[in-house]
């Protein structure tokens, strides 16, 4: 089951990835992408191997944290340390390996998520049977580096309607500076849930912006499963 609240790890100065798993595990998220990146600025450069194996310990810490609380975990372009550790499954960029050639690595028991910024990309993830979609950027983010061009609630609406129309049908999941207060707009259009990283990073407690991103996508389902 494709969760419809994904949290996107991403170290700061004062937290490790596991840490901050633990505090959205604790707000009630359910699925964790444990997304490394660039190290901290104040981080040494490193080679290769000593990238792989901080890859590995923020792997290692964080399936811990998602298993205390029965969270997926999936992990960030890294289909080899995936299959290594044993994590649930596989988010994959368009510059990362194509996922058909992950599926015969993983098998089929693995989650293999993909990112597209728009129709083509979108057609391309669903050709290579990828079992969700990470569209966006949705809005402007610092999160991520070398960002695509912004979708916006135009650009993502424009994308998911033409998959409805087809029948080509995937779970879809926004990313890109989701708030709160997006939710509602964001889940009207049919997509099948949000993607979050700074929001709940960032926030002052941390835990608490996680419940209110789990309360009101719950809130939202709600109401509209009793409004049909
Ligand atoms: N891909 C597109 S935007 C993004 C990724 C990984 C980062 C989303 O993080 P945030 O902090 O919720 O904007
Ligand atoms: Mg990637």
């Amino acid at each position: 089951m494709i969760s419809r609240l994904q949290y996107i790890t991403q170290e700061t100065e004062k937290y490790s990835h596991a840490e901050l798993a633990e505090f959205a595990c604790k707000g009630g998220v359910n699925w964790v992408q444990l997304r490394v990146k660039s190290p901290l600025s104040s981080s040494p450069p490193k080679g290769e191997r000593a990238y792989y194996r901080e890859f590995e310990k923020a792997a290692l810490e964080t399936q811990k944290i998602c298993k205390k609380y029965g969270a997926t975990f999936i992990i960030n372009d890294n289909v080899t340390l995936a299959k290594e550790i044993g994590a649930d499954g596989v988010h994959l960029g368009l510059n990362d390996m194509n996922p058909k050639e992950a599926r015969k690595i993983l098998g089929e028991n693995f989650i293999i998520g993909g990112t597209a910024h728009n129709l083509d990309e979108a057609k391309f993830q669903i050709e290579n049977k990828v079992d969700y979609i990470g569209i966006g950027p949705y809005r402007f983010t610092s999160t991520k580096n070398d960002l695509s061009d912004i979708l916006g609630i135009e650009g993502i609406k424009n994308i998911v309607e033409t998959f409805h129309e087809t029948s080509l049908q995937i779970p879809f999941i926004a990313i890109g500076g989701i708030k709160v207060d997006d939710i509602q707009s964001l889940l009207e259009l049919g997509i099948h849930g949000i993607a979050v990283s700074s929001a709940i990073n960032l926030a002052e407690n941390k835990s608490e912006s996680a419940e209110q991103f789990v309360q009101t996508i719950s809130k939202y389902h709600k109401q509209n499963s009793q409004s049909i």
